[in-house]
């Protein structure tokens, strides 16, 4: 069994049923369980700023699907939520999950990154990540209560 990091967000739709439901989903999947979920977050649009603010999440899993397979579960849970894929970079989305770090695990492929390269950079997983993990060391990165001390969480606030 494997220790993942799962994010969660959404700004379509109702966001609070697509986070919901999407953790429903993720402690469903063979060999998964959900070890620990983080307060959602309303938070302010990053990287492309005109659109809804978001709602984020973060869970810790418990699972055996090592992390191709897990990354093809999270795929087909955003399809389920109607997540459609129209190339436009940071755009809204009715659900979006993102790999973060599974522990032990380094992977550089075409289609997934671990450690995720932008978890420090980003206040809307960090402060859900910390109410999860708080002394989790990113490799790379450094650990997360040190990191959310150099990220901007103004506009960020736990429902
Ligand atoms: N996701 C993005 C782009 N910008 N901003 C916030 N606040 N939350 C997100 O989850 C988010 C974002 C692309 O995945
Ligand atoms: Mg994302
Ligand atoms: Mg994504």
């Amino acid at each position: 069994m494997m220790r993942a990091y799962v994010a969660l967000g959404s700004n379509l739709g109702d966001s609070k049923q697509h986070v919901l439901e999407a953790i429903e989903a993720l402690a469903a999947l063979p060999g998964t369980q959900v070890m620990a979920r983080s307060r959602i977050y309303r938070t302010p649009p990053w990287g492309k700023l005109d659109q809804p603010d978001f709602l984020n999440a973060v869970v810790a899993l418990e699972t055996a699907l090592e992390p191709p397979a897990l990354l093809d579960a999270l795929l087909s849970i955003e399809r389920a939520a109607g997540r459609e894929r129209n190339g436009e970079r940071w755009g809204p989305r009715t659900l979006d999950l993102d790999l973060l770090h599974v522990a032990g695990k380094t992977v550089n492929t075409e289609r997934l990154t671990l450690p995720h390269p932008h978890i420090a950079d980003r206040a809307f997983v960090l402060l859900p990540l910390h109410d999860v993990a708080p002394e989790l060391d990113i490799p790379g990165q450094g650990k997360v209560v040190d990191l959310l001390q150099n990220v901007d969480v103004q506009g960020c606030n736990a429902l």
